[in-house]
């Protein structure tokens, strides 16, 4: 049966970091091909609806995870820590899979970018849950630690705020539509990712409450991932609207 290896946590964390470095060199300056900043919808066969595509690309992270825990024997029921925080991410992945792509009204994803974005999230999926359920220690008091705490507080605070963020993007198109309007209300007040600015707080305060190398890896990576990908729809809506609010920043309210 399964064991915790190390060194493996520390090879497949180092990798995750590296892969983040990658991924800030190649989408600094142009941004990821998909949804607004897709040329043309000019090669329908290379992509998959918006439902199918998020539903099939973001499964893995929760069934990986879901998985390791339901399936080792025998059960870890000690200590309540690591089956807490292995639910915690688990309950984010059942939202992004199962609901999130059913009120989805995102233009179709391209099936490249899905491939991709697939086999990360059985490699994300796999460490974080692995590392839970077969290596992580804590005291038995952890779920009173203030690490544990503050950190459970931002994760939700950062879910509420994406949850939130999403929907009211949603909220701009009616179904059937396609087009791009300027985004209203909650945190689009002040920033243009205010979805992203969620999801970067929900796994920074995963990070702090597991206290650990591949959260804390995981966590850098959605941050070069959708960072620049806030920046990058920031200088969008600049561009197409002329009457975009000027004292909107791009991802870190009156900042950046
Ligand atoms: N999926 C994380 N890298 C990614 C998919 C792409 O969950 O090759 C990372 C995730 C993947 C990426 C994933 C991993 C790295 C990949 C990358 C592609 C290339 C890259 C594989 C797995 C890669 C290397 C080199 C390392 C191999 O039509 P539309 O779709 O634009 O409609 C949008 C709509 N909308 C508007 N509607 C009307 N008016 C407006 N002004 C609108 N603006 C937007 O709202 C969408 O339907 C919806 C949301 O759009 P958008 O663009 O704001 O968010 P989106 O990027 O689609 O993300 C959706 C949610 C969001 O909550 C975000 O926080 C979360 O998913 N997310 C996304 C990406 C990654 C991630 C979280 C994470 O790292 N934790």
């Amino acid at each position: 049966s399964m064991q915790c290896f190390p060194g493996l946590v520390l090879a497949l964390s180092s990798l995750l970091g590296a892969l983040a470095l990658l991924q800030l060199s190649l989408y600094l300056r142009v941004p990821s091909r998909y949804g607004k900043h897709e040329e043309r919808l000019c090669r329908p066969r290379g992509r998959l609806p918006a439902r199918c595509a998020w539903f099939l690309q973001e499964l893995p992270s929760f069934l990986v995870p879901a998985l390791l825990l339901a399936l080792r024997s025998p059960p870890r029921l000690e200590p309540l820590g690591c089956r807490l925080l292995c639910c915690l991410f688990c309950w984010h992945y059942f939202y992004r899979t199962f609901i999130y792509p059913f009120f989805t009204r995102g233009r179709p994803f391209p099936l490249q970018l899905l491939f991709f974005g697939m086999l990360f999230c059985i490699y994300n999926g796999f460490l974080q849950g692995y590392y839970l359920i077969y290596c992580a220690e804590y005291p038995n008091d952890w779920c009173t630690d203030i690490r544990f705490t503050s950190g459970l507080l931002l994760f939700l605070l950062g879910m509420g705020i994406n949850i939130h963020s999403d929907l009211l993007l949603r909220q701009l198109r009616k179904p059937g539509e396609v087009t791009y309007k300027i985004p209203q209300g909650g945190l689009f007040t002040y920033i243009s990712g205010a979805n992203y600015f969620g999801e970067i707080v929900e796994w920074f305060g995963f990070a702090i409450a597991t206290w650990s190398l591949p959260a804390f890896a995981f966590a850098f990576f959605t941050l070069c991932c959708i960072g620049p990908r806030a920046y990058h729809h920031h200088r969008y809506y600049l561009k197409t609207f002329t009457d975009y609010p000027k004292s909107r920043k791009a991802l870190i309210p009156f900042v950046f």
